[in-house]
């Protein structure tokens, strides 16, 4: 399927960022990424070209503070939502607006935003937020400072991250509240769960980033073999598609956890014959069924980009991809199997993503109106602030 990407603060231009790099290592899905932020060092920070990038507003002149943002997003979501046309967006099957709760200006701004987008367009609108972690509120402690030496290597744009911010948990909630209604679905992205022991937002950005991009791309680049290159590639057997995604997350505001495994498999002599030889090489039914269950497994159980009970969600969805050799179908089938008996529910749907040049397995899982305690816990920090 065919994503536009909107990134809008630092955090969100990042993670679009993250996304575009994600996509050219591995295949084509989107239509456009594009960066809104107000601050012009931060967005000058990222790669996505001068064309996409825009800013806005005045970032100093929010001092984090939450309806001001809101302000600024009323007044300038029209402005944005222009540039949208130097790109295709009539052509993306759904909108993915990524930004990081907490501050002023992605939280700020994202509801105006997606607002705007489902008025003008008839794809879905999806949001990937991030959601402030604990140590951040703390204006005491040093990690709230962006962690050991973060500060002296202060990457640019890495300036507005580098301060405490006590209104965080208040901010985040002020913004989840006004997407809920707006956003077809959100996913959040729980800083709290994957910053290490110690560690600040700008230590651990990058490496957190990438992995929320490896999730994405495994959802949303699904089993399509439009986008896979020449066509001449093998073919999914079981496509996931943009209506697939939209089924599964819903309309209403779902509350979305994305989990994800990998497992690196034996691929040499794969990539020889370009196409010519074929790619089954000798691989052993066993070792297959093993490396499936074992990605399907961590996808489900491992680590998820929110910390919930999977057992909570009310759909699921589950992509398994790889070498087209290692696909082995009564595993996969299996693996949806033990999804559907997790969701408890029939809101289940699978497919399959060949990726003949992979040098792993993969599982992407879709968990789709979970039900996490992170989010309320964030409440109630916030109501101990307000
Ligand atoms: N995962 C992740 N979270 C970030 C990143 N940068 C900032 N954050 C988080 O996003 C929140 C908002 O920060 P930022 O995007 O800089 O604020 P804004 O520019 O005012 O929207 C912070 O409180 C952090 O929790 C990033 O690159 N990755
Ligand atoms: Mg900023």
């Amino acid at each position: 399927m065919q994503l536009e990407v909107l990134g809008v603060g630092g955090a969100g231009c990042r993670i679009a960022d993250a996304i575009r790099a994600a996509e050219s290592a591995d295949r084509s899905f989107l239509t456009d990424a594009f960066a809104f932020d107000t601050d012009e060092r931060a967005l000058n920070g990222t790669v996505i070209p001068e064309s996409h990038r825009y800013q806005y507003g005045r970032e100093d002149g929010l001092e984090g503070e939450i309806d001001r943002g809101f302000d600024v997003g009323r007044e300038r979501a029209d402005e944005l939502l222009e540039r949208l046309d130097r790109g295709a967006p009539a052509d993306a099957d759904a909108f993915l607006v990524a930004t990081g709760l907490g501050g002023a200006t992605g939280g700020g701004t994202t509801p105006a935003l997606v607002a705007g987008l489902q008025r003008r367009y008839d794809a879905p609108v999806y949001v990937l937020a991030t959601l402030p972690a604990d140590r951040e509120f703390d204006s005491d402690a040093d990690v709230a400072r962006t962690g050991a030496g973060a500060r002296s290597r202060s990457p640019s744009g890495a300036g507005s991250d580098a301060v405490p911010r006590p209104n965080a948990a208040t901010n985040a909630i002020a913004a989840i509240e006004r997407l809920d209604g707006l956003a077809s679905a959100i996913v959040p992205v729980d800083n709290e769960a994957w910053l290490r022991p110690g560690e600040g937002i700008a230590d651990a950005r990058e490496r957190c980033n990438r992995d929320v991009a490896t999730r994405v791309a495994a959802v949303f680049a699904g089993g399509d073999s439009e986008s896979g290159g020449d066509g001449t590639g093998p073919v999914a057997q079981n496509v996931v598609d943009a209506s697939d995604v939209d089924r599964i997350v819903g309309n209403e505001s779902a509350i979305v956890a994305l989990g994800y495994g990998d497992q690196a498999v034996e691929t040499s002599g794969s990539r020889f014959g370009l196409g010519l030889v074929p790619t089954e090489r000798d691989v052993e039914t066993s070792e297959a069924v093993r490396a499936v269950e074992t990605v399907v497994r961590k996808g489900i159980r491992g680590k998820l980009t929110l910390e919930c009970d999977p057992e909570t969600a009310e759909r699921g969805l589950l992509i398994v991809g790889g070498p087209p050799a290692w696909l082995n179908r009564r595993a996969i089938a299996e693996g949806r199997r033990t999804l559907q008996s997790t969701v408890g529910g029939s809101g289940v749907l699978g497919g399959d993503a060949p990726r003949p040049d992979g040098d792993a397995v993969f599982a992407a899982v879709v968990l789709a109106g979970v039900e996490s305690e992170r989010l309320e816990d964030l409440r109630a920090a916030a109501e101990r602030t307000d």
